[in-house]
């Protein structure tokens, strides 16, 4: 267990907040409920924009918004082999070129477009180079090694799709380069939003980062794309996929991994929040529109920041699709909250503004208070729109999406859970965890490592209720793998008192994730519109309780045994299964992998924090979904 210090967590202000819930709790006194939800922005006005950073924050320098073109992201039927690779990029005028990766010769990846129930194969070659964040790589962290700067490892995981366990690019097994991943996609989904992107043990936040992401759109007979569809919707150039991340990049153009200018490179910092926002790989970019509708596939790409968009004139937008597909009926909104994983569909109206008028996409998330005592730079502009040309005559919005003749089905009403859980997103302030500094300690799910044996097992083809319970001061973006999942609602909860009631365990791998039900207070906050539909990827605030009805699909829904044995196939390697206690998520340096042959210890699928710096440490928990 001495090697699991190596590997504890940069969580900056989280101490703070974890520090006084320990007081309480070892007082056993409970603080009166002083920390209510966050209230939901309405139109902040934009604020200008390099707003003030902390010179404790590494800062990029300084560029002038709205000077580059958006990249248009090129469309691809999917299929086929893609080979991610190295490819030399500018993210913005004032900046050198650089090295970024994409699954192809570009930064990021094509739009793959796949059809419902049409299966997709898809190769993907590993033909990366020395990793583009090579000084970042943590190699105290699980599977983690030195070959990872030069040979880094990948594996594709399709966001948001049922997918067979050996293919769902499960983080135990990778690809060098040389190797080609093999993918299968059966599409037993309706029309959707969803992203490829890398998921390897330990290093997914550096190679998303340097690009290894990209759009995925399912269509359906409705949902068609093109401009004819049954649902009225806009196609062609007035439907535009938009991958929004946040960076911060050195005088040199290349990327800065790190948050924070006092600890040293090579450890994983617990988040990296930038002070650029960059759109489909160009930083603050511009794009001239037409006068009309437009449909808007976003994304949140980011490693850790919570994106609330809003148009810089307040103006209304419409949200159309969650997740996993269309809602009942267009959802007028002015702001749309937007966590790292999460994919909204909207529909923007751009003939409101006259000839060669601009609006600025904004960010008007307010910091959490664990974000604000860390110091997460502010960033408030994303970027900017222009409307040319006359008004021209687009549809209108449609009135209902769902339900009517000609459309999708109704979404079914929810069925009741069969099961509860509650889960837990704690932090761990065991000593063996966590150095001698106070602003040291590793985030965890129900105090489990990953590699812990109390795995959860739940049963396919049944509803369960969850209870995701988060104590932190900051939010956390829970995405499931193979479920899909209806908000019922928030609570905000008293998390020092919750914590005094039963204290977690100092030993880590001891689950602790006691029913939060009595202390909850205030009214359950009901889904925001744009969370009104099928979900993989949830935004769980701070010191609250996001209840959720998970849909386990069934085998005969899925077309396939979710509890396979995960076969690694030939070209690719697995990190070693120990058992709890032993590697625990430590292994380290001394982290052995198994080459290309049959591994019986693999079965399953993940859940995680899609915070990708927490995702890789270790936030992230199996889980089996047996018949
Ligand atoms: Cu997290």
């Amino acid at each position: 267990m001495g090697e699991i210090s190596r590997r504890a967590l940069l969580v900056g202000g989280l101490a703070l907040g974890g520090l006084a819930a320990t007081e309480a709790a070892g007082t056993a006194a409970a603080r009166p409920p002083s920390v209510p939800l966050p209230p939901l922005p309405g139109n902040l006005p934009p604020q200008p924009q390099p707003p003030f950073n902390s010179p404790l924050n590494f800062a990029s320098p300084q560029l002038p918004r709205f000077v580059d073109d958006l990249v248009v992201m090129p469309s691809a039927a999917a299929g086929g082999l893609l080979v991610a690779r190295e490819s030399v990029h500018r993210y913005h005028r004032d900046l050198p070129v650089t090295r970024a990766w994409g699954y192809g010769p570009h930064i990021n990846g094509p739009v793959l477009e796949a059809q419902s129930e049409v299966e997709a194969r898809i190769g993907f070659r590993n033909e990366l180079g020395r990793h583009v964040l090579a000084a970042d790589v943590d190699t105290t962290m699980m599977g983690v090694g030195e070959a990872d700067r030069v040979r880094p490892r990948m594996v594709v995981h399709l966001h948001g799709a049922p997918t067979r366990p050996d293919h769902d690019g499960h983080p135990m097994i990778s690809w060098r380069p040389g190797a080609t991943a093999q993918h299968r996609y059966d599409n037993r989904q309706e029309a959707a939003t969803l992203w490829y992107h890398d998921h390897a043990m330990g290093i997914t936040r550096l190679n998303v980062q340097a690009g290894l992401a990209g759009f995925y759109l399912v269509r359906d007979r409705f949902d068609t794309g093109r401009a004819d569809n049954p649902l009225g919707l806009p196609a062609g150039d007035h439907e535009l996929p938009l991958m929004i991340a946040d960076r911060t990049f050195n005088a040199d153009g290349t990327l800065q991994a790190r948050q924070v200018v006092f600890l040293p490179q090579g450890g994983n910092q617990g988040g990296l929040w930038g002070d650029v926002a960059v759109v489909n790989g160009v930083a603050w970019p511009t794009h001239d529109v037409a006068r009309g509708l437009y449909r808007l596939r976003l994304c949140n790409g980011a490693n850790s920041r919570t994106f609330r968009l809003a148009f810089g004139n307040g103006m209304r937008f419409w949200v159309i699709g969650s997740d996993q597909g269309l809602l009942e009926h267009p959802e007028p909104i002015t702001a749309l909250t937007l966590v790292p994983g999460e994919r909204a569909d909207v529909l923007v109206d751009f003939g409101s503004l006259g000839d060669g008028e601009a609006v600025e996409l904004c960010n008007v998330a307010s910091n959490s208070i664990g974000n604000t005592l860390f110091m997460v730079p502010p960033l408030t502009s994303v970027m900017r729109f222009v409307a040319r040309g006359r008004p021209m005559r687009t549809g209108a919005v449609p009135t209902r999406l769902r339900g009517r003749p000609g459309l999708p089905p109704a979404l079914p009403k929810p069925a009741p859970p069969q099961r509860r859980r509650t889960m837990t997103l704690m932090w761990t302030a065991n000593a063996a965890h966590s150095l001698p500094l106070p602003i040291r300690a590793m985030l965890l799910i129900n105090n489990l490592g990953f590699m812990s044996d109390d795995v959860e097992v739940v049963r396919a083809g049944t509803v369960e209720r969850w209870d995701i319970v988060n104590t932190l001061p900051f939010e956390h973006p829970i995405h499931i793998h193979l479920a899909r999942f209806r908000v019922i609602g928030r609570r905000a909860l008293n998390s020092a008192a919750y914590m005094a009631a039963d204290p977690p365990p100092v030993d880590v791998d001891r689950r602790w994730a006691p029913p939060a039900d009595r202390f909850v207070f205030g009214p359950t906050q009901p889904p925001e519109p744009a969370e009104r539909g099928y979900k993989d990827t949830v935004h769980c605030p701070e010191d609250s309780v996001t209840s959720l009805l998970v849909e386990w699909p069934s085998a005969s829904d899925l077309g396939f045994d979710p509890d396979a044995v995960i076969r690694v196939p030939a070209g690719a390697e697995s990190v070693r299964m120990e058992s709890a206690g032993g590697a625990h998520a430590g292994a380290g340096p001394r982290h052995q992998v198994h080459r290309g042959h049959h591994h019986t210890g693999i079965k399953g699928y993940v859940w995680h924090c899609h915070n990708l710096d927490h995702e890789d440490h270790d936030m992230m928990q199996r889980i089996r979904v047996k018949a």
